[in-house]
């Protein structure tokens, strides 16, 4: 790289301890992204091809110089042993893209999915009573009654296809608002565990970040069309990313399985068809897709519950349509550092979190990804 670029993007660096909010929602408010954002409000078209640019650029870098070299040597010094069964997950995901295994030969402890499970049930049966046109105040969780009251718009939304119904406004979700947890939270015990953990990071080839995590339950209805996320799509936030489910329900075609195309990621053979972009997406041909590679090829998602899946998202992916009941499923998403996109939740760790521990890669995957200069 040119020096000067080098020294533009130290400069960039020591400017990210100036952190602006809300440029953009999901991409990091910097100094220089706001410089860089006003440019665009004011001359919107020359603007958004120089935002896009920007972005693409300033994704390139922190991928190949700034973030992931340092989490690489991270995972190399310390490479986690893995079980036969891990290393066939690993093994799948980079080959395929996908993978799926039982949560218990992945080594994931009874007790903890117990754990999550309770707080699930509670979760399914909130959800049936708004599902089920029983949402009156004896019923709101009194913990939670934000939560209820957004699903319920959110509902109202897919049901009626309201504003364009927004793209996951198919889930009612857990945590609909920005959440907080303690790290003694099961959704954090699991995710951040080594099981899970440890095969992310040995298929990014580095430590990871965990940016994203949740319990959705798929409204069963079919409104007549897809909405959002329901389309096939790329998930913008890495070239090279895992979302992993954790299923609580049986999942069949019936109750919106998420669909895969194979060979779509990094490297395959359909990494041309809507090709990732850090920033500027390029839309996917539905009519494309389906004329170049047949059904026959996707991967659905079904499985027991208990069934863990794993798919790298930046492949070609979407939700699938829920009529005969609801996919249950826990998940959590995973990137590498170089990500433009900020974590959606928030965290409570004082270092010894009632007795919680947590491991190096798992401080890690939730500590602030902003470096420090190179
Ligand atoms: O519902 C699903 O499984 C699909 C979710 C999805 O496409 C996404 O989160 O990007």
């Amino acid at each position: 790289m040119p020096i000067n670029a080098l020294a533009y993007f130290r400069v960039l660096s020591a400017l990210e301890a100036l952190q602006v909010q809300g440029v953009d929602m999901r991409k990091e408010g910097t100094f220089v992204d706001q410089m860089v954002t006003s440019f665009r409000r004011r001359f919107p078209t020359a603007g958004r091809g120089f935002y896009t640019s920007y972005l693409n650029l300033k994704y390139d870098i922190y991928s190949n110089v700034l973030r992931n070299p340092r989490s690489r040597r991270e995972f190399e010094r310390q490479s986690p042993v893995l079980s036969r069964e891990q290393q066939r997950v690993v093994r799948d995901l980079s080959t395929r893209g996908i993978a799926s295994i039982h949560f218990a030969e992945l080594g994931i402890d009874r007790e903890q999915w117990n754990r999550l499970r309770q707080v699930v049930d509670e979760f399914t049966n909130n959800a049936n009573q708004l599902l089920h046109g029983r949402d009156n105040n004896d019923v709101l969780d009194s913990s939670a009654p934000d939560a209820f009251q957004r699903n319920r718009e959110r509902m109202r939304e897919f049901l009626t296809l309201r504003d364009k119904a927004g793209g996951d406004a198919y889930l009612l979700k857990l945590y609909p608002e920005q959440p907080t947890f303690n790290v003694s939270d099961p959704l954090l015990q699991i995710g951040l565990g080594a099981p899970v953990l440890n095969v992310v990071n040995a298929y990014l080839g580095m430590w990871a970040r965990l940016t994203y995590t949740d319990v959705w339950h798929t409204i069963p209805v079919d409104v007549g069309q897809r909405v959002g996320s329901q389309r096939w799509h790329r998930d913008s936030e890495d070239r090279k990313m895992v979302k992993v489910y954790l299923y609580f329900s049986e999942v069949n075609e019936g109750t919106g399985p998420l669909q895969y195309v194979p060979g779509s990621g990094v490297g395959g053979p359909y990494e041309d068809l809507g090709r990732w972009k850090a920033a500027g997406r390029e839309p996917v041909s539905e009519a494309e897709l389906e004329r170049r590679i047949p059904a026959s090829e996707w991967v659905t998602g079904t499985g027991e519950p208990g069934t863990i899946i794993f798919c790298d998202t930046s492949g070609l992916h979407r939700g699938g349509i829920a009529i005969t009941g609801s996919r249950i499923a826990a998940t959590w998403t995973f990137v590498t550092p170089a990500s433009l996109f900020l974590r959606r939740f928030n965290v409570k760790y004082d270092g010894s979190e009632g007795g919680m521990k947590l491991s190096e890669t798992a401080k890690f995957a939730l500590a602030d990804p902003r470096p420090s200069l190179p």
